[in-house]
């Protein structure tokens, strides 16, 4: 009896050409050989290891999907595929790198001027410089039109004034790509890249995080800080310029939750198969194998739906509301599904040498940023009703 491909039962592994199997099968080799074994301690001493971005760099992890400038140019199913193995292993490490990727890279590569993609991208994507987004504001998150902080025209330049907060990998940021309303253009949004030192310029780091530990996370403070013209992203302006990046980041963490998830439900299976009460592995009871058979079915179909859209999104023959269903789809039911795996373990299920609670706790925060749950809801109510009910 049994399934021999249970792990993969509608076979996804088929539908990956030899390039993208191959990607895949040498990220999980790094993320089980190289990051599993530290992910323990460097979550319970709430430590991101800034080499960690260099490792990404020289496995061409970086920017990935972007041609040129010391990027590969893969697709972005290789990119979603990715994400999934380093998310296996800790949310926070898949963080790091599509912060990196689809939140600095991408804007600039894809809003820079020449001379900003040839000084910033090779260094991004050897990991040398870590880069981080400020999108969000203490009083500005699901809603950043409403954000605060400025950009008051200057000689030679703008002088921004304002603060961002949660921002991944801020304390540790070679290069900040930030979005401030500009006074010289309407008061509309635009998109300038900072960078460590200047005067006025400071990140620090938020203390007492409960989730997406293994990530560091901070605030961006911005007082009268210079910025020369050549560093603002010349031709984009309003929300566009952020929605766009994040409409990638999106997409990565619908398949990097789902390898979250794939974490939580293979221990619960070992878990089960191991553990006997009853005079009977915990695997042998009904409700177990249930629980079982509803993460093996959300994980089969959130796969499945991240590949379709990636597969649109490497034809460009995407529209965000499909990246808001999988985004939110597979966040949700991530959660549900760690947090099911922590109940199967009993009282080891709260232990962090067992994994799972980790995996609940980060899914918390993966299930809140890039839009939370409910927004989500929102951008796809809209979408199908023509009705805005965001205020
Ligand atoms: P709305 O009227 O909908 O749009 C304003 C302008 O933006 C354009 N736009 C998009 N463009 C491309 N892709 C998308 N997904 C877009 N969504 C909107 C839109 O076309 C329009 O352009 P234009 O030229 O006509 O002006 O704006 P709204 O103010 O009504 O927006 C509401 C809402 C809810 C959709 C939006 O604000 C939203 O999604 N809120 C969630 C905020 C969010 O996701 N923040 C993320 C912060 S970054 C982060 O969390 C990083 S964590 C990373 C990690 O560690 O992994
Ligand atoms: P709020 O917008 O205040 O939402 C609070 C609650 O109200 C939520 O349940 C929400 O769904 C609900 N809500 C909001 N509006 C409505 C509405 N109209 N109708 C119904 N319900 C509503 N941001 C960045 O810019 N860069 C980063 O690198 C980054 N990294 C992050 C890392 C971590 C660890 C965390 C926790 C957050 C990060 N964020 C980052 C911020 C993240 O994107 C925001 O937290 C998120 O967008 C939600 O905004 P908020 O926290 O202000 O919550």
């Amino acid at each position: 009896a049994g399934v021999s491909n249970w792990e993969d039962i509608l076979l996804l592994d088929k539908q990956l050409n030899e390039d993208e199997r191959m990607i895949r099968d040498m990220a999980r080799d790094f993320c089980q050989e190289q990051l599993q074994p530290g992910i323990l301690m460097a979550n319970r001493e709430e430590h991101f290891d800034a080499n960690i971005m260099r490792q990404f760099g020289e496995l061409g992890l970086l920017g990935a999907t972007i041609d040129g400038y010391g990027c590969p140019g893969v697709s972005y199913v290789s990119y979603g595929l990715v994400a999934r193995e380093v998310e296996r292993v800790d949310s926070g490490y898949r963080s790091a790198m599509s912060v990196q990727s689809s939140l600095v890279m991408h804007p600039i590569y894809t809003w820079g001027s020449d001379a900003q993609k040839e000084k910033y991208l090779p260094k991004l994507a050897t990991g040398e410089w870590i880069g981080c987004f400020g999108l969000t504001e203490p009083d500005a998150g699901s809603d950043p039109a409403g954000m605060k902080t400025r950009a008051k025209k200057v000689a030679g330049g703008y002088q921004l004034t304002g603060s961002k907060m949660w921002i991944t990998n801020s304390p540790i940021a070679d290069v900040f790509v930030v979005w401030a309303k500009s006074e010289a253009h309407d008061n509309q949004i635009c998109g300038f890249v900072l960078e460590k030192g200047m005067p006025g310029l400071s990140a620090p780091k938020i203390e007492g995080k409960m989730s997406l530990k293994a990530s560091i996370t901070g605030e961006i403070v911005m007082d009268n800080v210079f910025v020369p013209e050549e560093n603002m992203f010349p031709d984009v302006r309003g929300l566009r310029g952020p929605f766009s990046c994040l409409n990638m980041a999106r997409y990565g963490i619908s398949w990097g939750a789902m390898g979250a998830a794939e974490d939580c439900w293979h221990r619960a299976r070992l878990y089960g198969l191991d553990r006997k009460q009853f005079g009977k592995p915990l695997a042998q009871t009904q409700l177990f194998q249930k629980k079982l058979a509803d993460m093996q079915t959300e994980i089969t179909l959130g796969l499945q739906a991240s590949l379709r859209v990636g597969r649109l999104i490497d034809e460009k023959d995407f529209d965000p509301t499909m990246i808001s269903l999988v985004k939110r789809n597979n966040c949700g039911k991530a959660l549900e599904i760690a947090r099911m795996s922590r109940d199967m373990h009993g009282g080891n299920g709260i232990a962090d040498e067992f994994h799972v609670i980790r995996h609940m706790i980060n899914l918390e925060t993966v299930n809140t940023y890039e839009g939370t749950h409910d927004v989500h809801a929102l951008i796809l109510g809209r979408a199908q009703t023509g009705l805005q009910a965001f205020f």
